[in-house]
């Protein structure tokens, strides 16, 4: 339900409480939330399905790296309970069908309004509203704007000279068609080589005549050991649900379910830490970097699991001079995401796969039916380009984002992302970020991320509507200390000895700054749920009286 109200621009305007802006994983939950509590919103989304990165990154082997039992709502038990996952990690077609199950279970979609882009958020100070600005010429007003736009949904095209004269097919991972492509009989590229890269090459290297591989940057990579579920399986995950949820909420760092190491790698000797590594590569899967609690912290505890997946890599790439390409050596492991796999170092056994080092050589262009690299031409029929995204800020940035006095968000965050906990940024009062830079978020199980921050938002405008409070704004000195904290923490760890999107290295000119917060997910709850219980400390809080006096004195 909206009324029509007169707009910043003065034309009539439908007016909600809340616009929601990505129709992903955060942005239907939050409207579910919304609506629960009695409040208005409308959710605008520019594809023409719901699922964020799920609807986008269609690619061949695109499936998630949190096993699909884990990498779920919570918020519904009947949900968790009915919802039958087919494999240990869910393949995105079946991640698309579960959003779009959620869609329907919960009814989101009569207040999401699709193949709709919001071009510009504008606040009015006078009124104390957000004007939003859609593609479709349309301005709607809303007292909060939420961004749920998703922290890997810009997908970053290379910028490589000739590329726009290429004659063949240009796929990028994060910008999939919907329609299925099928690579049979053609000379295929790869370029990029992070977790989008390591899943689709076996995969293109099946049906391609030939693949050639084009690597900057080798990347550590552990086997996901991917299978089918058994009813049983599920069943057993299904009854410990509770403890489940609330130990990836409370007590695991990265908010999943596992063991947690209590000696670091070093207090064990040579045999007994190799049996524990060879153990978890052969459980596959993310835990592998939860052996031991300082592989993270301590570089030479680092190297000796680095070392361990250098050798597999060695026993499984046949030729020597390709497994040394293939020997990630210029990073810690863990310090970039790392990637989880389904045959990705033996697909370069293959005798139609080339792995090119363009580390060594760089691409120098691309010609209208090859890529051109160490003054060689590698003659290709398709590109398929794997090169990430503008990580985190990318799709904030896209939307011209204007708080008081004027003040645009891309020009306060030219030097690097600031907030207050990654929910709110000082001078932007009543907009919300699900996910964002100085929150856990990509360093953790994003659902559970998701959740906490929906569970927040939607707590603090309940509790402002229950105090008669009209606007609610990040204190900008709590902000300072907050970015100050979110880095020092970063220093601590080995995460920024890493060119990584982390750091916002893989977009030229781009500022070098960590942003997401490594604390852990569940002492980073502790912090916003205690902030909240002190009447949301370090955020500022006005009521309508205030807001008119301030209003009648300008
Ligand atoms: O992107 P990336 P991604 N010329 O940025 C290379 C999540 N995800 O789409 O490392 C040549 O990691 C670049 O090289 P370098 C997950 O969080 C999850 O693979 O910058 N090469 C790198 O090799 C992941 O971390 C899942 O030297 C260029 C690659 O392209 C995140 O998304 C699946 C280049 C980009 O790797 C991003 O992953 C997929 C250029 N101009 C993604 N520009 C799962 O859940 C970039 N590169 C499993």
């Amino acid at each position: 339900m909206s009324a029509a109200l007169p707009s910043v621009s003065g034309k009539a305007s439908e007016t909600y409480d809340v616009v929601v802006v990505g129709a992903g994983f955060a942005g239907m939950y939050m409207l579910h939330r919304l609506r629960k509590q009695g409040m208005t919103a409308r959710v605008y989304e520019q594809g023409d399905g719901v699922g964020g990165t799920w609807y986008w990154n269609r690619y061949p082997g695109a499936r998630c790296d949190v096993e699909s039992m884990q990498y779920s709502y919570s918020f519904s038990d009947e949900l968790q309970q009915e919802w039958d996952w087919s494999e240990r990690y869910a393949p995105q077609p079946e991640i698309l069908k579960y959003a779009n199950h959620v869609a329907d279970r919960f009814n989101l979609r009569p207040d999401i309004q699709f193949n709709t882009r919001v071009e510009r958020a504008e606040f009015d100070e006078s009124a104390g509203v957000w004007s939003v600005a859609t593609s479709g010429g349309k301005t709607v007003t809303a007292k909060y704007v939420v961004l749920a736009t998703g922290c890997l949904s810009n997908a970053k095209m290379p910028d490589i000279r000739g590329l726009d004269g290429f004659k063949g097919k240009v796929y990028h991972t994060g910008h999939w068609p919907h329609e299925a492509v099928d690579f049979t009989g053609q000379r295929v590229a790869v370029i990029g080589t992070g977790s989008s890269g390591i899943q689709s090459v076996p995969i293109i290297a099946e049906q391609a005549s030939h693949l050639t591989v084009f690597q900057r940057t080798a990347n550590f990579s552990i086997p996901a050991r991917n299978a089918v579920l058994t009813e049983d399986e599920r069943q057993r995950f299904r009854e410990k649900y509770p403890e489940i949820r609330r130990f990836a909420r409370e007590e695991a760092r990265n908010g999943i379910y596992t063991d947690l190491p209590d000696r670091g790698a070093l207090d064990d000797g040579d045999n007994e830490r190799r049996a524990k590594y060879e153990s978890r590569w052969s459980k596959g899967g993310l835990t592998f970097m939860s052996v031991y609690n300082n592989l993270a912290l301590d570089k030479t505890a680092n190297d000796t699991a680095a070392d361990f997946v250098r050798e597999k890599i060695a026993e499984i790439v046949k030729d020597p001079q390709t497994a040394k390409l293939l020997q990630p050596n210029n990073h810690p492991i863990g310090s970039k995401r790392i990637c989880i796999d389904t045959d990705y170092f033996a697909t370069f056994n293959r005798a139609n796969v080339t792995l090119v080092d363009i580390k060594s050589s760089p691409i120098e262009e691309i010609t209208a039916n090859a890529v051109r690299a160490g003054d060689k031409d590698f003659e290709v029929d398709a590109l398929v380009l794997a090169t990430g995204f503008d990580a985190m800020t990318g799709s904030v940035a896209k939307i011209d984002i204007r708080g008081r006095n004027g003040q645009a968000l891309n020009q306060k965050w030219a030097e690097g992302p600031k907030t207050y906990l990654g929910l709110m940024s000082a001078g932007f009062p009543n907009l919300f970020i699900i996910t964002g830079p100085g929150s856990p978020s990509v360093l953790s199980n994003m659902i559970v991320s998701i959740e906490q921050h929906v569970d927040w938002i939607a707590d603090c405008v309940a509790y402002m509507r229950n105090h008669g409070l009209q606007t609610m704004e990040a204190d900008k000195d709590a902000e300072d200390k907050w970015v100050a904290h979110v880095n020092e923490v970063a220093y601590t760890t080995l995460y920024p000895q890493a060119n990584s999107w982390y750091m916002g290295a893989n977009v030229p000119g781009k500022p070098r700054i960590f942003m997401p917060y490594i604390g852990g997910v569940g002492p980073y709850r502790q912090i916003c749920n205690d902030i909240a219980a002190k009447g949301y400390e370090g955020f500022v809080m006005a009521g309508a009286e205030q807001k008119r006096k301030v209003a009648a004195s300008q």
